[in-house]
Formats: C-alpha cells, structure tokens, sequence
C-alpha cells in the first residue's frame, strides 16, 4: 500500500521508498523525516536519514528548511546509538552528504548517510 506525501516527485527512488513503494530497512520515521539502512553499507552501521519533502540536494536547503534540519540533526546522535554506534568520544560515526556530481551525489534526494561501528572502514 503506497502512501501520499506531499513534496512527492514520482521519479525519485527515495520518494519511492519513502511512500512505500520500494522496500527498505525501516529505522526510524516521523511526519517529516525517514530513516532506513543503505543497501551498499560502507560501514558496520550505515543508515540514511532522509527528509520526506523532495529537496534535491544540501544545494537546494535555504532558511526555510531550517528547523526540519535542526531536527535531522538532532535525530543524529540518537539513531546512530539506536543503531549500534558505539558512545563519543572512544566510539562515534560519520556523517556524510554528497552534493552535486563533484560531491559525488548519486541519488539526487537530500540524504545523509551515517556511518560507524568498529574499524576499519573509513574511506578517506
Ligand atoms: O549515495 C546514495 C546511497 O543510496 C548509496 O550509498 C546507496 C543508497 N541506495 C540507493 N538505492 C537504495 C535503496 N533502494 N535502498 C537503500 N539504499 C539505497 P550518494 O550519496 O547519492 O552517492
């Protein structure tokens, strides 16, 4: 069963995923903000915490949005130890957004990928 939500753009895969229509590992939502683990995981945790409005990209993100981000970034540290991060300063994760083809953004809804666990995996 596929739901409505408003700011939907019917090409976007993670609007797909967001109304349902594609499956995913649920780890957290909310009205405004979906959280689920990304199928290529970089890391032993590695999940993505999306808006559920269609922002295209960090790009796109003015003053208008700011109280959906200070939201997502509150929910940061909270997910990340739900998930099995491990407690600052000895454990910790990642937190990454590409923006743009030179920031090496490949689906092109706003999305921050957090990632830890025990090392090594860091890229970079
Ligand atoms: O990263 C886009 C990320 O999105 C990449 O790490 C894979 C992930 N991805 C793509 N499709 C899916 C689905 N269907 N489920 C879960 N995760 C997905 P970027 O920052 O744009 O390079």
């Amino acid at each position: 069963m596929s739901e409505h939500v408003p700011g939907h753009d019917a090409n976007c895969i993670f609007c797909k995923i967001i109304a349902k229509q594609i499956p995913s590992k649920v780890v957290y939502e909310d009205e405004q903000v979906y959280a689920f683990h990304d199928i290529n995981p970089w890391a032993p945790v590695h999940f993505l915490l999306i808006p559920k409005v269609h922002i295209p990209s960090l790009a796109q993100v003015g003053g208008e949005h700011a109280a959906l981000m200070g939201h997502m970034m509150a929910l940061v540290p909270q997910l990340a130890l739900q998930e099995g991060c491990n407690p600052y300063p000895d454990g910790g994760y990642r937190l990454v957004t590409n923006t743009g083809a030179e920031g090496g953004q490949e689906v092109h809804h706003l999305h921050f990928h957090v990632m830890g666990g025990p090392r090594p995996w860091l890229r970079g």
